[in-house]
């Protein structure tokens, strides 16, 4: 149980207020659902822990923050005259642009009257008699409402690193999620970093050239390509606005709803000069290219991922002057794009210069950390400044931060311990009324894509309740069962099932959380698209209503 003051009478206990739905955040989903059910007529209460809106692009202002999706593929596609309104500056937007977007979007539809900021939900609990959610807020303050939608962010746990000593270092110290909203200046500054996954790269890539030392620790490599970031210009401005239909109709046609698809040639029965020019392409590409529109066979056939792994590794070598650092930083236990691919400008060719260190943990592990910065088994680390970029609790860790309790008790917590079970992505069993934007077992890939589609079929399904005069929907166990060994079925035919990271649920800083589960549908976005519509077309048969 989470423990939270006693409740307190206040406006948003008050029962004439009437929320007919609550919405737990006001990222790129809350706000957008939020917009949806005000178009219903709905009275709708969001709650979000911020101060504003924006949810990742809101708490990740570290250094180098930024969009690994094409800009223009990535907004909200909804509003004709806000794709004609809004300028992308980048190719792939920095997170500053970003925010300015999401504020500019909350601006242009009046978001903020109904959502209350510096809210954190810590509990949600169903009444059975009463049918309603109940949500209580870190102040104690409590709102009823019969729906409950979480748009909580799969990557909005952020998780500290388990190291003795964490909270002994005197400096400034924080993870890249929780990064000072004030300006601060890493110039010629001693900065030690922990972790080298997607965040990490973009935070060292930016700072290297202007502290003045910087360790990088590093446990496990990633592997990572170029960017090729670069400002629109005006005619390409042009273009993009003339064709946003076409542009978001290609991400509908993939299987990632980014622009890029699997090209249809095995890596394995082209010549090795055909292989090799294609993949040269690609590394001179930008965007996701290189890792979800490569031969159809990289990510699920371990020749052809060998292949793809040599081929970047040998990248590597060339970038990165020292042999043995080049070595250090090529990945060992997983192949090319089993892990979600960062993207890079510039981040090998950090290693060449003289401030940068990198340090392998797994030859000199970290002992502690210490008031002055980091002690490993070989040497006593000054900084000033201590990065975390450790990351998050992908998923399921929002969730099981909010003591969320269906009927009779029932803990989602409990019933998500080994692996999280539910239809669709979008409602787990027992827990009626609940509705889950980009929960566990949905596709993912071009984040907004994903949730406008999640949203405006939740939407539907409450339009169809309120045409209906129903007042409670569950989806049938049978229909759980069968959606979540689809789900698990899906994702064994990728080799990144077979890897730890965030998105096969692994961190080993939460307890328990050293057992791969399935966290995504990996079916594609097209299959559960279709899967999807299918369910709506056909009366959602696969749901209870009352
Ligand atoms: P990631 O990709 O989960 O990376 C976290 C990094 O932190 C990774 O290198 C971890 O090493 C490292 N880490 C975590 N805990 C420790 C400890 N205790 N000691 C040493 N190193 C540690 O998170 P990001 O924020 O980079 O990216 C998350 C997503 O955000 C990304 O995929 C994009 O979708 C955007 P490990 O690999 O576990 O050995």
């Amino acid at each position: 149980m989470v423990a939270s003051p006693a409740p307190t009478a206040g406006a948003e206990s008050d029962p004439a207020a009437g929320w007919e739905a609550i919405i737990i955040g006001a990222g790129i989903a809350g706000m957008y659902q939020l917009h949806r059910l005000r178009e219903l007529g709905m009275r709708v209460r969001v709650f979000e822990a911020g101060s504003d809106v924006g949810g990742t692009w809101y708490w990740n202002r570290y250094p180098g923050a930024r969009f690994d999706s094409e800009s223009w593929s990535y907004g909200y596609s909804f509003s004709e005259e806000l794709l004609q309104e809004w300028e992308w500056p980048e190719h792939f937007a920095a997170q500053p642009d970003t925010l300015r977007y999401l504020n500019h979007v909350a601006d242009k539809f009046d978001l903020r009257r109904d959502i209350r900021f510096d809210s954190r939900v810590v509990a949600a609990h169903f009444d059975d008699a009463a049918n309603r959610w109940t949500v209580t807020l870190e102040s104690g303050e409590q709102a009823r409402a019969p729906l409950l939608i979480t748009a909580l962010g799969p990557l909005s746990a952020h998780t500290l690193p388990n190291i003795p000593g964490r909270d002994s270092f005197e400096g400034p110290a924080f993870h890249t999620a929780r990064w000072p909203r004030e300006p601060m200046s890493l110039a010629g500054k001693r900065v030690g970093i922990i972790g080298t996954g997607a965040t990490a790269i973009q935070v060292i890539q930016t700072i290297a050239g202007e502290v003045g030392h910087l360790a990088v620790f590093q446990r496990t490599p990633n592997w990572a390509a170029p960017l090729h970031n670069r400002p629109i210009t005006p005619e390409e401005q042009k273009r993009i606005k003339a064709s946003y239909r076409e542009i978001f109709e290609r991400c509908r046609q993939t299987d990632t709803c980014f622009i890029h698809q699997a090209d249809p040639r095995s890596a394995l029965e082209v010549s090795p000069e055909e292989r090799e020019a294609f993949w040269e392409k690609l590394y001179a590409e930008p965007g996701f290219g290189i890792w979800v529109g490569n031969f159809r066979d990289v990510l699920t056939d371990p020749r052809a991922n060998a292949l793809a792994s040599e081929f970047v590794a040998r990248k590597i070598r060339e970038r990165v002057r020292d042999p043995k650092v080049a070595e250090k930083l090529i990945p060992k236990n997983h192949g090319f794009g089993t892990r979600r691919l960062p993207l890079e400008s510039g981040y090998y060719e950090v290693y060449n210069q003289d401030n940068v260190l990198l340090v392998d943990i797994n030859e000199t592990p970290i002992e502690r950390i210490t008031p002055k910065g980091i002690r490993t088994s070989d040497a006593e680390h000054e900084f000033d400044v201590l990065i975390y970029a450790t990351g998050f609790d992908g998923v399921t860790g929002p969730y099981d931060r909010i003591d969320i309790r269906g009927p009779g008790g029932r803990r989602l917590k409990d019933d998500w311990a080994g692996t999280p079970r539910t239809f669709l992505g979008m409602q787990a069993e027992g827990f009626p009324n609940m509705l889950m934007v980009l929960g566990p077992h949905t596709a993912r890939g071009n984040i907004p894509r994903n949730i406008e589609e999640i949203v405006d079929w939740l939407t539907g399904l409450i339009r169809h309740m309120r045409a209906h005069g129903l007042t409670r929907v569950e989806p049938r166990p049978e229909a759980v069962a069968e959606w979540t060994a689809h789900v698990e079925e899906a994702a064994s035919r990728l080799l990144f099932s077979r890897v730890n990271s965030w998105q096969t649920g692994v961190n080993r800083n939460v307890e328990g959380r050293d057992v791969r589960r399935t966290l995504g549908y990996y079916g594609g976005a097209v299959a559960y698209r279709r899967k999807i519509e299918a369910v709506a077309a056909q009366g959602y048969r696969e749901f209870e209503f009352r």
